[in-house]
């Protein structure tokens, strides 16, 4: 089998996507690609989307990372990613659903936030990948990757303030389903394969840890994501992060 999986370096549904490809043994090529710049080279290597992960695999393109999984899944059966009990794949997809258009995009708007206010940190985010130039160089254009970037992914203050307001309701629901064994199982899943990585990235920025940190939802992360790259030290005012630190919210 040949595959080449295109990632940006520390983006969730990325790591998403080579879990799922370690999971089932298969190896492939990585290109990695810096975030803007990405959504170009994408369709210069004929894809039809924007967004990674996006994966070549015997001649067939997939784009995101629900589809990869299926596709992994077709290829190559064993180990499943999805169990064969009805019922129990009916929750799998519906965790695996919920990570992926909910969980993502509050994490990714408060990180591009984040970045927006201190973009020394995508150095760290960037470590270990092969972006085709020294990272140095690649931080000589940060400033107008982290502007298009935080525009790309609406990370307004409006958008921040409220990801952050409907995290703990989502990390809640993730305990749920760890506590009820759809999550975090011994047999790991595709569900477990799309949240692991955004509870990861999420917990690399010093202002959300400390919510995360002793819930069953961080033994997930650490089992999978336990060397997630990058680190955003505080950056979101103290008043947004009320709410996530369990102090009633002005009226
Ligand atoms: N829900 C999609 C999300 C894909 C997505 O938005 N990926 C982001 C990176 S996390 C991207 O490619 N952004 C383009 C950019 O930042 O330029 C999936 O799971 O595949």
């Amino acid at each position: 089998m040949k595959a080449r999986l295109y990632i940006i370096p520390a983006s969730h549904p990325s790591i998403a996507a080579e879990l799922m490809l370690k999971h089932k043994g298969i190896d492939y090529k990585r290109t990695d690609l810096l975030p803007v710049i990405s959504k170009g080279v994408l369709r210069a290597v004929g894809f039809s989307g924007i967004t990674v992960p996006a994966l070549k695999i015997d001649g067939d393109k997939v784009q995101g990372s629900r589809q990869i999984a299926r596709e992994l899944e077709r290829l190559r059966p064993q180990p499943p990613l999805f169990p064969e009990d009805p019922d129990k794949r009916a929750a799998v997809e519906e965790a695996e659903r919920f990570g992926d258009e909910e969980l993502q995009t509050p994490v990714r708007q408060i990180l591009w936030w984040g970045m927006k206010k201190d973009r020394e940190p995508l150095r760290g985010y960037s470590e270990g990948a092969k972006i085709g130039m020294p990272i140095g160089l690649a931080m000589k254009t940060a400033a107008p990757v982290v502007a298009l970037s935080a525009r790309f992914n609406e990370a307004s203050d409006e958008n921040a303030r409220q990801a952050l307001q409907e995290l703990p309701a989502m990390l809640d629901k993730v305990d749920g389903w760890i506590e009820s064994g759809i999550l975090n199982g011994e047999q790991l899943n595709a569900a477990d394969f799309q949240i692991a990585p955004s509870l990861g990235l999420a917990m690399t920025l010093d202002d959300l840890r400390p919510a995360i940190e002793n819930r069953p939802a961080a033994a997930l992360a650490r089992r999978l994501v336990p060397n997630y790259p990058g680190k955003m030290p505080p950056v979101l005012p103290a008043e947004w992060l009320a709410t996530l630190r369990g102090a009633p919210v002005n009226p």
